[in-house]
């Protein structure tokens, strides 16, 4: 199954670099990483098991050498503008994602949202689809909007984590607590899903690195990280801190 590309050892760095949509270039990038190909030459480089990014990249930068890295494809994507009842529709087919050489599609449910029941059934037709072709769905699960008082929660979490299992997710992006104990509850909730771990906004190395490990001690078998490693002074150094962790040989 191609979507295995992805957990080769049974665990992912996944290097994801879609918030030039979701947040927008000035508020993420500077001259060096606003380039596609900057992220591209970090995943190959450093040898992460995926990349993440939307349609229109996957089509313009996904050839030749950077084939080699495993594709996953977004399907959906909102704007930082939209954050009080959050939504995201689906923009992207499966079908594309295959033909793009998408090993994995991704997409974001908003839990909590006034708009949830869309996006699950969305997401819960995407899995089905997904299946058939062999690749891997990767639900990245924010519980965010108006009935959600703490998305750190435990509670709020490990709903998330079940509610991604149940509709048939093979992976679940979730954020992290910074609790080992409660996450291990967390990740047990999303059963045989595997669960990655989000990065979230640049914080020191110590922190990042910190995170990194902690995730790993609560069950998690990955991370989806963005920020922490390309707008890192040193993204190469960072990411072979990251495989240690994840990947030690
Ligand atoms: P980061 O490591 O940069 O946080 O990336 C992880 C990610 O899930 C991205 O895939 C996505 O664009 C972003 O976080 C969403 O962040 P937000 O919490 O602002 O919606």
């Amino acid at each position: 199954m191609k979507g295995e590309e992805i957990f080769k050892d049974g665990r992912s760095l996944i290097l994801a670099y879609d918030q030039g949509f979701e947040h927008g270039p000035s508020m993420d990038f500077n001259m060096k990483n606003v380039d596609p190909k900057f992220i591209f030459d970090i995943a190959l480089e450093a040898g992460y098991d995926a990349v993440a990014v939307q349609a229109g990249i996957a089509h313009k930068y996904y050839k030749d050498k950077y084939t080699e890295i495993p594709l996953i494809v977004k399907l959906n994507g909102k704007t930082r503008f939209d954050n009080e009842d959050p939504v995201s529709y689906q923009h992207t087919s499966v079908e594309e994602a295959v033909r793009l050489g998408a090993s994995a599609v991704g997409y974001t449910i908003y839990l909590g949202s006034s708009k949830e029941q869309d996006m699950f059934v969305e997401f819960g037709k995407i899995c089905e689809e997904a299946r058939r072709y062999g690749i891997y769905s990767v639900c990245w699960m924010y519980p965010r909007g108006p009935s959600i008082k703490d998305e750190l929660s435990t509670d709020v979490l490990s709903y998330g984590a079940r509610i991604a299992m149940e509709l048939g997710a093979d992976v679940v992006k979730l954020k992290y607590n910074g609790d080992v104990e409660s996450m291990k509850w967390v990740i047990k909730s999303a059963g045989e899903a595997k669960v990655v771990i989000a990065g979230g906004s640049k914080v020191s190395d110590e922190d990042f690195l910190k995170l990194a490990s902690d995730s790993l001690k609560s069950g998690a078998v990955g991370l989806a990280v963005g920020r922490n490693v390309w707008q890192n002074a040193n993204p190469l150094k960072i990411s072979r801190e990251l495989m240690r962790i994840y990947h030690p040989q």
